[in-house]
């Protein structure tokens, strides 16, 4: 349903004061944050590109299909590669590839390769947005009772992400947007320890890459990441990192999904602080970085109740999630200037 009698502008203005107003146990951190101006969606309108739900959910099953893309094994490199490929055969604009390689040692001492895949659409343009998700998945299901020694699927936490960007990339590679765009697939995110207490051990692709960028004084106008997008039922609260280091993005976002419908699912409401890649972007190379992650820290699993088990698999991703989080993304970027 279109609401023709309430203008964007005027929803942006609602969704500010509920974004301002609301108080959580991190409110005090509100004062020191800048109060940016509130983005409006340019009057005259743009053009933004349909795009194919089925398409994402393809993306996510293939990758899932590979098996559970654990660093260093053989599904990994095969999915690294269909990613790679798939990009390169992108027409009318193919964008421009740098894989990144690399090693790290995990919490639990082992000795990984790290792969992170960049793909630099419009690499001319000056003014740039950075997208990002996770690609590899996570090594044991710590949070299920049978089994917590095998990898998982990774449907949600890995595919949905990075299956959103691949739909995203292929529209980028037929529409031009006046923006240019620079879609990241980080890798090892997830080989973080079990107990939560060894910092930094989680991120591992993107602490790299943040402390070797693709380009030297790489800096976009900001940065948005894609973390756990595709389940069902899935509620996207601000994350507080987010919200100190960005917050015209999370408004600018936020105010997208209320236009587009998406109000159930991206809510107006602060639920603490995560540790994931864009945080380690933000913190080393200071570009201001949103995560888009499906978080409630009063339940049971954090993450949504199929997080680190088996039931993160296929069965459990929703076209609902998928489609509205990659259509609030496209709408960002296409309508940025
Ligand atoms: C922490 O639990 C500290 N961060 C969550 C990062 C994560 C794990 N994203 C996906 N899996
Ligand atoms: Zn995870």
């Amino acid at each position: 349903m279109k609401r023709n009698y309430i203008s964007s502008a005027l929803y942006s203005l609602i969704l500010s004061s509920v974004l301002l107003s609301c108080n959580t146990k991190q409110a005090e951190t509100t004062g020191s944050a800048k109060q940016n101006e509130v983005s409006q969606p340019s009057a005259e309108p743009v053009f933004v590109p349909t795009i194919n739900a089925d398409s994402v959910l393809y993306y996510v099953k293939k990758q899932v299909d590979f098996g559970p893309r654990v660093p260093g094994s053989k599904a990994h490199q095969l999915c690294g590669n269909f990613l790679v490929t798939e990009l390169k055969s992108f027409a009318t604009r193919t964008p421009e590839i740098i894989e990144q390689n690399s090693s790290a040692i995990t919490f639990d001492n082992k000795t990984i390769p790290i792969r992170n895949i960049i793909a630099q659409f419009y690499p001319e343009k000056k003014k740039r947005i950075l997208l990002a998700a996770h690609w590899d998945t996570r090594p044991f299901a710590e949070m299920d009772k049978n089994n917590p020694h095998k990898p998982i699927d990774g449907a949600n936490d890995g595919a949905s992400g990075v299956g959103v960007l691949m739909e995203i990339a292929r529209q980028l590679s037929m529409h031009e947007p006046a923006m240019g765009v620079d879609i990241i697939f980080f890798d090892a995110e997830d080989w973080g320890d079990t107990t939560g207490k060894i910092e930094d051990s989680y991120c591992l692709g993107s602490q790299y890459w943040a402390q070797n960028p693709h380009k030297p004084n790489y800096l976009p106008q900001f940065g948005i990441l894609l973390d756990m997008v595709g389940g069902k039922n899935a509620k996207f609260a601000i994350e507080e990192q987010s919200w100190r280091m960005a917050q015209n993005i999370v408004d600018k976002v936020w105010t997208t999904a209320y236009r587009l419908g998406y109000e159930k699912m991206f809510i107006s409401e602060r639920r603490g602080a995560i540790i994931d890649d864009h945080y380690y972007v933000m913190k080393y190379r200071q570009i201001p970085m949103i995560d888009i992650i499906n978080y409630d820290p009063e339940s049971y699993s954090r993450f949504g109740n199929t997080w680190h088990t088996h039931d993160d698999n296929i069965s459990n991703i929703s076209y609902e999630t998928l489609s509205a989080v990659t259509n609030t993304v496209i709408h960002v970027i296409y309508e940025e200037k």
